[in-house]
């Protein structure tokens, strides 16, 4: 048998199991890599607050790292939630001494819910040290607005620029995505010379919990299957897009994205590709 591809999640756990860790651990499988993780936090989702919070040890980090490193073997690494400044600085120590080649960064800073997902004094850390050792981020309008000193980014001339300027930071990549825009789903993505637009039609919804989880999860796990960073955007784009049309909720909460939409062959959008430059 073919073994399949190693993926690991470096992440926070969402208790309600639509984002963080346990969106990432599903799209893995959904996309046929092999996943494991290291849980950063564990988040007990609370609206608006950060007091269900519970960040791990850096022993607790290190440790469950250097299992999978050493007892499996890592492909691939997506990060997700890493909260403290401590968690960073633990994090790139582990990357710096690995030969894993391809990181994959979503840069999460504020949970659906509003809840306080990266500490203030982290983003710094962040920005000078995670960020210049990525392969592709994938920060959203707010978040890439965060990075760029409070910018504002509404519209996609403005996430162009954004995608420019983020680029001068040292990732390889930069993917900024428009959920929030009005009309299509334009994300833009960026590698220092080419630019290239993939557009999703808007889906009027609001169980979008975890998608942002999702789309560089799945990322991950198709660059950990040998597709190139822009086809690996395009499948990723095409896997959420899905997942997003058949969003659920069980209460009157925001509910999760359905990750198995594709698997289960609905998939009624097509995904535009444009190359801008
Ligand atoms: O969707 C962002 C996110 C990421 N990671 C964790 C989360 C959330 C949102 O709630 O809980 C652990």
């Amino acid at each position: 048998m073919d073994k399949p591809s190693r993926v690991i999640t470096i992440a926070g756990s969402s208790s309600g199991g639509s984002a963080g860790i346990q969106a990432d651990l599903k799209t893995f499988q959904e996309l046929d890599v092999y996943g494991m993780s290291v849980v950063t936090a564990i988040v007990a989702r609370h609206p608006h607050t950060n007091q269900n919070v519970h960040p791990q040890t850096l022993e607790a980090i290190e440790a469950q790292f250097a299992t999978a490193s050493r007892q499996i073997g890592i492909d691939c690494i997506k990060i997700g939630m890493l909260f403290s400044k401590d968690v960073i600085h633990k994090v790139v120590s582990l990357i710096k001494n690995t030969t894993v080649s391809t990181i994959v960064v979503d840069p999460v800073m504020v949970g659906k819910l509003d809840s306080k997902l990266l500490e203030d004094d982290a983003i710094d850390e962040l920005k000078t040290k995670l960020l210049p050792m990525s392969t592709i981020i994938t920060p959203n309008m707010p978040e890439a607005s965060f990075l760029l000193d409070g910018r504002s980014i509404k519209s996609v001339d403005d996430m162009i620029q954004a995608a420019i300027d983020l680029h001068e930071l040292g990732p390889s990549y930069v993917l900024v995505k428009g959920g929030r825009l009005d009309g299509p789903a334009i994300d833009v993505l960026y590698d220092g010379e080419n630019l290239t637009t993939f557009e999703a039609p808007r889906i009027q919804t609001d169980n979008t919990s975890g998608a942002g989880c999702t789309y560089s999860a799945a990322i991950a796990a198709e660059v950990a299957k040998g597709k190139s960073i822009v086809d690996a955007v395009y499948h990723a784009k095409k896997f959420v897009t899905a997942s997003i049309a058949y969003g659920f909720s069980y209460t009157e909460m925001v509910g999760p994205t359905y990750l198995a939409a594709l698997r289960n062959k609905k998939m009624p959008y097509k995904i535009k590709i444009n190359t801008i430059f």
